[in-house]
């Protein structure tokens, strides 16, 4: 039987639909509760997805959102680059907190490894890139571009490795001396020895093995029983490796599509495609940004954002840049995800502004452009043009009935939803679990 004709589950894909940082883990968390399976299918440790339940935070990386709900099966897909010693060190934070990790936790063989020499890479090509005057992407040091090259460049050590002693021997003894002779003699860095490497791999090997999986034939398991599954992206749209703002992206496919081929299930089994939009925008790391704000000065709409937004990396701690809604933007990730809804994140922290923006297309060398174009140089010469709303004075947190939002703001998102051509769906107006207005 063709894997075509598997059960009733129904399946949803959740995307960010901007540079990340959308909200995407509270809103998984919420949609668990209708779901059997929650698959983490590109990215790495780099993502930071916060969960607020009955009051308390928790900040995941590498673990899908899934896992804070008891039963739900965590799945890691191939797509996805594994650092195991971080990934040991998440799941004992989360079994310090009671929960029970590694009997529902799958771990595809296929999935890259990141090890210790991938995050000397980064950092060293960061440097290189700031000490040679072009400038640094801002990557959060944790290996996952280099990891990703070795994946492309078919010569990654595989989480499957790691069941070969003597394969993960020589594979790793090849690939060390290719990478000690780039960081030595390229980057001007410290060569990384052999043996603490392989012992500390060997040594997270015990513990990972037991979690060892073909991902793609248990989530169609999990279909054929009647279950859904949710995919859960990382990152954000514009920050994908082809379609994002280039070079200033992250090393993987960030887009809805990937979550077939990153955790080896069909494209027919992507149900419904909901894309992630906070209701003004963030961005951590370099590259363009048309509708930034300066955040320096108190009482600027962008210091507002920053603060009320608590708008920080959930891995790095870095401040994020804000700005207005990039409706422009939208259009781009909307196109590329084949979005079937929305789900607007974060509305709360515009209460209070007397008057609200839209980027509703640009003004690009003389020229009006009304979507996002390809070019990262071309996006720097951006110069947004808006719609302004009025603001509402009320607050909207913890608001659960589109009815009970003040008007202003049923109207400022009535037009987004028109501007942009998806539905708006759900609406997200605070951290925890109940903040949520479902719309259909
Ligand atoms: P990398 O480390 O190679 O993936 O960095 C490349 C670019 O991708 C951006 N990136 C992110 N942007 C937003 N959120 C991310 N996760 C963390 C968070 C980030 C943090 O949730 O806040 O704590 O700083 C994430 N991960 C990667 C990165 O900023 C680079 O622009
Ligand atoms: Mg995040």
């Amino acid at each position: 039987m063709s894997s075509s004709n598997a059960g009733r589950g129904r399946n949803v894909v959740v995307v960010g639909t901007q540079w990340g940082d959308e909200g995407k883990g509270k809103v998984v968390d919420w949609l668990t509760d209708h779901a059997s399976a929650v698959v983490r299918f590109q990215g790495g440790h780099n993502a930071g997805h916060t969960l607020v339940i009955n009051g308390k935070k928790t900040a995941l990386q590498l673990i899908p959102s899934g896992v804070m709900r008891t039963g739900v099966q965590c799945f890691i897909g191939n797509g996805t680059v594994v650092d195991p010693t971080h990934l040991l060190g998440e799941i004992e934070r989360l079994e310090a907190a009671g929960l029970d990790v590694r009997s529902r936790l799958f771990i595809s063989e296929s999935c890259p490894l990141i090890l210790p020499f991938h995050n000397e890479l980064d950092r060293a090509r960061e440097a290189q890139r700031e000490s040679s005057g072009a400038g640094k992407i801002g990557t959060t040091g944790k290996g996952i571009g280099p990891a990703y090259e070795d994946k492309i460049a078919r010569r990654a050590l595989r989480a499957q490795d790691l069941k070969h002693p003597q394969r993960f021997a020589a594979k790793l003894r090849e690939l060390l001396d290719l990478h000690n002779f780039v960081l030595q003699g390229y980057l001007g860095g410290t060569p990384l020895a052999f043996e603490p490497i392989f012992e500390l791999a060997m040594r997270v090997a015990e513990q990972i093995k037991p979690m060892l999986a073909d991902v793609g034939v248990r989530i169609d398991g999990v279909n054929r029983a009647g279950g859904n599954v949710l995919f859960e992206g990382a990152q954000g749209t514009l920050l994908d490796i082809d379609h994002g703002t280039y070079p200033f992206v992250t090393s993987s496919n960030c887009v809805a599509g990937n979550a077939a081929a990153g955790s080896g299930v069909g494209p027919d089994k992507l149900h419904y495609i909901l894309g992630i939009t906070k209701a003004y925008t963030t961005r951590v790391g370099s590259g363009p940004f048309p509708t930034e704000l300066p955040m320096d000065e108190p009482g600027t709409v962008g210091h507002h954002l920053s603060t009320v937004g608590q708008e920080r990396g959930t891995v790095t701690g870095r401040p994020r840049r804000c700005g207005w809604l990039d409706g422009a933007a939208l259009k781009r990730s909307i196109l590329i995800n084949g979005i079937s809804g929305l789900c607007i994140t974060k509305l709360d922290v515009l209460d209070g502004l007397a008057e609200i923006k839209m980027c509703v297309g640009y003004e690009l060398d003389g020229q009006r452009t009304d979507i996002l174009p390809l070019d990262a140089d071309e996006i720097v010469r951006c110069k947004p043009i808006y719609e302004s709303f009025p603001g509402w004075t009320e607050t909207t947190f913890g608001v659960t009935q589109w009815d009970a939002l003040p008007l202003n703001a049923r109207r400022y998102l009535e037009r987004v939803q028109a501007f942009i051509g998806a539905p708006i769906d759900m609406v997200s107006t605070g951290p925890d679990r109940d903040h949520t207005i479902l719309l259909r």
